[in-house]
């Protein structure tokens, strides 16, 4: 498999030399500073292309061109913004980069409760804690009929969990939750967080599937033209938060997304963590079901917790068979080379890290440590190469 890293950019404290050291060959990323809709200009991939392979790297996978939150209502701007987001692809596809992951959650991207929940070994983890979510939602958001979303024994202890909290555990609780959804342009608080939400009251996860097979049908036609392929990352977590349709979040969706629009341009991320997130989801099943259709993989593990919490453990503890995942993933390639095909190679990344080592107390992007990645991608190329032998 292709090892990679993802690399935030130039402001990322873990730089390009630090991805070498790991001993990742190439580099996920995507233009960050132009990440709300508009058309990532020629010029400016190959200016960050060439960036990267200065330092010895290449870019392999984009992750992620995002969808604008029009584009996933169909409402507004969204026809000028599907013609931007095919332009992007056919000049991503100019400068040779073919692997676009991407997502279609509603206003939030990945959602944790605690960044820095203390693990065994004095290092730090990402988790999301039910009954903290439950507070939030229902006790301190009021969200609209948030109570019907809960059982009544959670929110007795989600009451009991926000009388024991501080402000400052409060506010770093709603930070968490709300303070990172990608459409930052329009929610920064509160109440603009309430006012998105109120445009997805009338959308059903069957209108939202809708909206996203359209974007599908006319886009993946430019990214056949082009070679390119698409690949959807999973809800995160693959359940409804705050009365959000969820439409990626276990195999059945991933079966419907591929036959709403069958192409080999049309395909999955297989985010081991996200996906793992379910009591519903058997990731070396899924990953030998949907082989073909894989053409990204996040390798990381999750630990569930009895009442739907969870956190991410190491990369080969937690509750998902990771070397049945690689092997898994491993005889595709094989498959694919067999069928003489060029592309044969997945590209994984070690997906999130604890906080360790010197990582404790360095500002990352929060799941995207240096250390506690390197650790991941080391235990990880360990299975492959003896998988390999
Ligand atoms: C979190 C990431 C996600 C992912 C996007 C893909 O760490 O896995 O933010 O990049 O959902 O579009």
């Amino acid at each position: 498999m292709k090892q990679t890293w993802r690399w935030f950019g130039p402001d990322d404290s873990v730089q390009l030399s630090h991805v070498r050291q790991a001993g990742a060959t190439s580099v996920v990323t995507a233009l960050h500073h132009l990440n709300d809709g508009r058309i990532w200009p020629e010029d400016e991939i190959f200016k960050r292309k060439a960036v990267i392979e200065s330092a010895g790297l290449t870019w392999s996978v984009v992750e992620s061109v995002i969808v604008h939150e029009d584009v996933k209502t169909r409402t507004g701007r969204f026809r000028q913004l599907i013609d931007n987001y095919k332009m992007s692809i056919r000049n991503l596809a100019k400068a040779g980069i073919t692997t676009i992951c991407y997502n279609f959650m509603a206003i939030t991207d990945w959602t944790r409760t605690d960044l820095t929940y203390p693990m065994w070994h004095g290092g730090t983890a990402l988790r999301f804690d039910i009954v903290d979510f439950c507070a939030y939602d229902v006790l301190v958001l009021k969200r609209a009929g948030a109570e019907a979303d809960h059982p009544a024994e959670r929110i007795a202890a989600a009451r009991a969990r926000l009388a024991s909290m501080s402000e400052s555990d409060l506010a770093r609780l709603e930070t968490n939750l709300i303070g990172w959804v990608p459409a930052r342009e329009f929610i920064h608080d509160r109440e603009s967080f309430r006012r998105a939400l109120d445009i997805y009251r009338d959308v059903s996860a069957e209108g939202f599937r809708e909206n996203l097979f359209s974007f599908l049908r006319e886009i993946v036609p430019a990214a056949e033209e082009e070679g390119v392929r698409m690949a959807i990352h999973p809800d995160d977590p693959p359940f409804p938060l705050f009365g959000l349709p969820r439409i990626v979040k276990d195999a059945d969706d991933a079966a419907a997304l591929l036959a709403a629009c069958p192409s080999l341009s049309n395909g999955l991320t297989l985010c081991t963590g996200s996906y793992g997130a379910s009591h519903r989801n058997d990731l070396p099943e899924m990953a030998r079901r949907f082989g073909p259709d894989i053409h990204f993989a996040h390798l990381r593990n999750v630990a569930k917790e009895p009442d739907g919490s969870f956190h991410e453990a190491e990369h080969l503890e937690g509750d998902t068979d990771m070397v049945a995942v690689v092997a898994a993933l491993l005889d595709e390639e094989a498959r694919r080379r067999a069928a003489g095909r060029a592309d044969w190679e997945i590209p994984m990344r070690p997906d999130h890290g604890h906080a360790i080592v010197d990582d404790i107390g360095k500002q990352v992007n929060p799941g995207y440590s240096c250390i506690g990645r390197l650790k991941g991608l080391a235990e990880l190329r360990g299975i492959m190469r003896a998988l390999e032998r």
